[in-house]
């Protein structure tokens, strides 16, 4: 449980009355867990009235509710999406995120994750030529799973990265990318303008293959996980998104947010450094998590 999931259960205490002083209060504690202002005061007044018309009237029956409707949010984002692939169809996943938030690591961890689960043969491909470390950072990942990675020089193309790594599939190489992307350029709209152009490459590259875009964001930077996203999405209209550093935040309500305001569920879990440590979400459990009942 995290802490601040303690804090909603203590809020909540037993034997707490239902005043309407506990949902005014509702909606500031929200915040502090990373809600949006508008969000957090919708959600308190939607479960005072929740409250009211199910004649709920102790603080635990009305933490049940409020899981309830913090699923409800996250569903709204659309059918849990779990990351499985379409069989028999080849993949592209492109990881997008600003720089630090755990692209590569979680491109190794996908490629982990649908060899073991789904039989996939991942190729790993080098899109982030933007750092010199970067393409040994993912070599490195690349060895260690006995993963084939395909990379060109520091400065190059990224586009042309993963178009060789289509390349590389069509040759029967695999199945399945997994492709990594800078997370910066020298300006922001430097940065927007080589989204889109390895969006529009690797789009038409793909053809009949499956091409997802996720999202990567580091659960500890909060709300400031909302502006990014914002970002991308207009940029490139990303699928998901993959959530990292749970496991460091405290927090979390920032996923709410993703799904209520800008339409993008969580599609993976990332809950530690090591490979096996990332999970399809799971929505209905992140609200129960969420409102401190598992
Ligand atoms: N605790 C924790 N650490 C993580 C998680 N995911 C990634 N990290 C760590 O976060 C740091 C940054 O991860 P990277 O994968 O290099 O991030 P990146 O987005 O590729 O970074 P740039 O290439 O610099 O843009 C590393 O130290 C990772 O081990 C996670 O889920 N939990
Ligand atoms: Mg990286």
């Amino acid at each position: 449980m995290n802490l601040f999931a303690d804090k909603l259960k203590n809020f909540f205490g037993i034997g707490r009355g239902l005043s309407e002083e506990l949902f005014e209060e509702l909606t500031d504690l929200l915040v502090e867990g990373d809600f949006g202002p508008a969000g957090a005061y919708r959600l308190a007044e939607k479960l005072r009235d929740v409250c009211k018309k199910e004649k709920i009237s102790s603080g635990e029956d009305a933490r049940r509710a409020l899981a309830d409707l913090l699923a409800e949010i996250l569903l709204k984002a659309g059918p849990a999406p779990n990351g499985t692939l379409e069989p028999g169809k080849l993949a592209i996943i492109l990881l997008l995120g600003v720089n630090g938030v755990g692209k590569t690591t979680t491109a190794a961890k996908l490629a982990d994750h649908y060899r073991a689960l789904e039989k996939r043969r991942p190729i790993l491909a080098a899109g982030d030529t933007f750092r010199a470390a970067a393409i040994d950072q993912i070599k490195i990942h690349g060895e260690r799973l006995g993963v084939r990675v395909v990379a060109h020089q520091h400065g190059g193309d990224p586009a042309a990265v993963i178009y060789d790594a289509v390349e590389a599939v069509n040759a029967g190489g695999g199945d399945l990318i997994i492709a990594d992307t800078a997370g910066r350029m020298h300006t922001k709209s430097a940065l927007v303008e080589e989204l889109k152009k390895i969006d529009r490459v690797i789009a038409l590259k793909a053809g009949e293959c499956s091409y997802i875009k996720y999202l990567v964001l580091d659960a500890v930077t909060g709300r400031n996980a909302l502006a990014q996203a914002e970002i991308f999405r207009d940029a490139v209209s990303p699928d998901g998104v993959i959530l990292t550093k749970y496991d460091s935040s405290a927090r979390g309500g920032t996923v709410f947010s993703l799904a209520e305001d800008l339409g993008l569920p969580v599609v993976f879990l990332c809950t530690g450094e090591k490979y096996g440590d990332i999970a399809p979400f799971d929505p209905r459990r992140y609200a129960e998590e969420f409102a401190g009942l598992v």
